[in-house]
């Protein structure tokens, strides 16, 4: 390889690297007291699924204790969690929801 074809791979390289913002999952986590049907409202209204798809994952995360319900830039993933949360306590449920660097 040339100086010049390695000077190429860096510049690409960084230009990738600017280019992809960092993912974030959200993860809601199970609990005993939060009920299914709230659960599945949750995925339904803020995570787009239907029914089938909701239901699914609502019981993924109370068998498995968790599971990812999306993956988001950092700025929507950030306003999905405190949107989500907010929701929980306003029904008075114990739901937990979260992100992490994907
Ligand atoms: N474990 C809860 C129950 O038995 C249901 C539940 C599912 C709660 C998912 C939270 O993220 C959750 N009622």
């Amino acid at each position: 390889m040339t100086e010049k074809d390695l000077e190429t791979v860096i510049l690409t390289k960084d230009e990738s690297e600017l280019n992809v913002p960092p993912m974030y999952k959200i993860l809601l986590l199970n609990d005993d007291f939060t009920p299914m049907d709230f659960v599945v409202e949750v995925l339904r209204m803020f995570f787009s699924m239907d029914q089938e798809q909701a239901t699914q994952i609502m019981l993924k995360i109370h068998t498995e204790g968790s599971a990812v319900c999306g993956v988001y830039p950092c700025d929507i993933a950030s306003t999905k969690v405190n949107q989500v949360i907010e929701f929980a306590r306003s029904n008075q449920h114990p739901l937990r929801c979260v992100m992490e660097e994907n």
